[in-house]
């Protein structure tokens, strides 16, 4: 049976510092997305853009808290996308759009994976944890806030009613290398397996990658991917709002997402923040197309069948 992909874009930008993420999904779909999955052997179905009705202004006792009402709106409208996307296909993928969006849908694929009894897990690949609440929030950009969200934090009354919350030890964290002292406070209280850059320095990637990945298997758990374009250097990747120097190399990223692949566990992506106006002739958005490619089974050499040594 063919393995399905449904694709559907999300063309916000509210959550960011800068504008530019509402061209991402155009750029992926540009820089061929769709048919690079159709030609490894999947059925591809793009559902084109989830869009939003325009919002009033909504104030936050948080002042900096900017945007609430189209952030609230995307939620509405991306987690029951979400759901039906991972209800009708194996592997659907959510072209972004700034980070605010995981908010919709990382809810929408946990209750898809409560539907079938199983407890979902998150990996959060970015140098950001992105656990900031509404009331410690300084920039008030609201990409920093989805995790805190979708694992129940409190401090989200001004966003809609979450009805399956992600465990927060079923969290992982791969690449962190930018973290404010309040969700450094959250990181420590929920004891969250976080992986920052000196952990991958001393190890690598992939012996946290596969502790995770054994934890998810033996759990009988349905893994969500998010993959924010800063996790990657921003040598690699230029096409990001905020670049953080240190990011994970070409061969650190290809590798995790051939060893999720190998995994057979991933069950929907997130390919968020990529900001199409800073990209340079189109090389990140092709940079996101191979790294998905790797994770719906491009390889190099196919390990089964290599017959010398
Ligand atoms: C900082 C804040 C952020 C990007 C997430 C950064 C948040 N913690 N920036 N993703 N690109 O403003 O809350
Ligand atoms: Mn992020
Ligand atoms: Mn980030
Ligand atoms: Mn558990």
């Amino acid at each position: 049976m063919m393995k399905s992909t449904v694709l559907f874009g999300v063309p916000v930008e509210t959550g960011a510092s800068q504008r530019g993420c509402l061209m991402g999904p155009a750029s992926l779909r540009t820089a061929g997305l769709p048919q690079t999955l159709s030609a490894l052997g999947w059925s591809v179905e793009d559902r084109g853009d989830v869009q939003i009705a325009p919002q009033e202004i909504t104030a936050h006792a948080n002042p900096a808290v900017h945007n609430l009402s189209e952030t609230r709106a995307w939620i509405e409208a991306l987690e029951p996308a979400a759901y039906a996307a991972a209800r009708d296909s194996d592997l659907p993928v959510f072209m972004g759009g700034d980070h605010s969006m995981s908010a919709g849908t990382v809810p929408g694929v946990a209750r898809r994976a409560a539907e079938e009894g199983r407890p979902l897990f998150v990996l959060w690949l970015d140098a950001h944890p992105d656990l900031h609440t509404l009331d410690t929030t300084e920039s008030g950009n609201l990409h920093g806030t989805p995790v805190a969200y979708f694992t129940g934090q409190a401090g989200f009354e001004a966003y809609p009613a979450l009805t399956n919350a992600v465990a927060p030890e079923h969290m992982c964290f791969i690449g962190i290398r930018s973290v404010d002292p309040a969700e450094q406070d959250r990181i420590q209280r929920f004891e969250m397996d976080v992986q920052d850059m000196r952990a991958i320095d001393e190890t690598g990637v992939l012996v946290p990658l596969r502790a995770f990945l054994e934890r998810v298997r033996a759990a009988n758990g349905r893994l969500h991917v998010s993959f924010d374009v800063d996790f990657l250097d921003p040598g690699i990747a230029p096409a990001v709002g905020t670049t953080v120097p240190g990011g994970a190399t070409f061969r650190e990223a290809h590798l995790i997402m051939e060893t999720l692949c190998d995994s057979g566990l991933v069950g929907s992506l997130d390919l968020v923040e990529l900001n199409p106006f800073l990209d340079e002739r189109g090389r990140t958005a092709k940079l996101l197309c191979d790294l998905t490619a790797s994770l719906f089974g491009r390889r190099v050499l196919d390990r089964m069948t290599r017959s010398f040594g």
